[in-house]
């Protein structure tokens, strides 16, 4: 038992050398890069769709989809308008570093602005595998439940943003907003929350203001995180 437990440190660390080597990639090219988690269908896509058709006129956006076996969601993010990256995980439940640094191999770093990363569909693991990314990104969806932050606490604690995504579900299925974000603001105080319908559009502004103004501290060089 103890060896396997070494063996699993080994892995994470490796791991995380190659987030390192990655996020040294994205900065020598100057590209801002977002980690996007969710459970499955919760929307990952659905807000890739937006923020490419909102800020593809003002930056050059690029994607990396995480998928166990499809490209249907790389297909999206290219029908959209961006140049898009699938890895298909052959069954693992999350993206690893290895795996993000393959992706980096096809796409031309230099002439990209914007890199969002589509992680597959999970609560718990892909948390386990930092990338390289500067920002970790959750989102929740209101038909999910309001019992998540409680139940997935090592998600909830180690993303820097979290949207909450089917708002306008709301009148129709139980969720208890108040009991949500007091779940959130023990695990993670003060976490930026952006409340969203991919569907209607509301919320939208703000996560689109957010990721200019991340940017923007980005290029000013006082980002490092993650
Ligand atoms: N009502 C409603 N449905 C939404 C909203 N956002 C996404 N959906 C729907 O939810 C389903 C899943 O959306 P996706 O964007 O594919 O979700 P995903 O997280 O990328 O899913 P996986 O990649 O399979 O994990 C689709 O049928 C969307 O149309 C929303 O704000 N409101
Ligand atoms: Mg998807």
């Amino acid at each position: 038992m103890a060896k396997r437990i070494q063996v699993v440190e080994k892995i994470l660390s490796a791991n995380d050398r190659i987030a390192q080597e990655n996020q040294q990639r994205l900065d020598l090219a100057g590209v801002f890069a977002l980690n996007l988690m969710a459970s499955p269908g919760a929307g990952k896509t659905a807000l890739i769709e937006h923020t490419i058709r909102h800020l593809s006129d003002q930056m050059a956006l690029a994607v990396v989809d995480g998928d166990v076996a499809t490209s249907i969601d790389a297909d999206r993010a290219a029908a959209a308008g961006a140049i898009a990256v699938q890895i298909n995980t052959g069954g693992e439940c999350h993206l690893d570093a290895v795996m993000l640094h393959g992706a980096l191999d096809q796409l031309d770093l230099e002439a990209i602005d914007l890199l969002l990363v589509e992680n597959v569909g999970n609560l718990i693991c892909p948390m386990s595998f930092q990338l390289g990314t500067h920002r970790n990104v959750l989102i929740a969806s209101v038909p999910e439940g309001d019992d998540k932050p409680y139940k997935y606490p090592g998600m909830y604690r180690g993303v820097d943003a979290l949207v909450i995504n089917k708002i306008d579900l709301l009148p129709y299925v139980p969720f208890d907003m108040e009991y949500f974000q007091r779940g959130v603001e023990i695990l993670n105080p003060g976490l930026e929350t952006f409340p969203m319908s991919c569907r209607t559009g509301e919320g939208l502004e703000a996560w689109m203001a957010w990721i200019q103004n991340a940017i923007l501290e980005y290029s000013k060089g006082g980002d490092q995180s993650n």
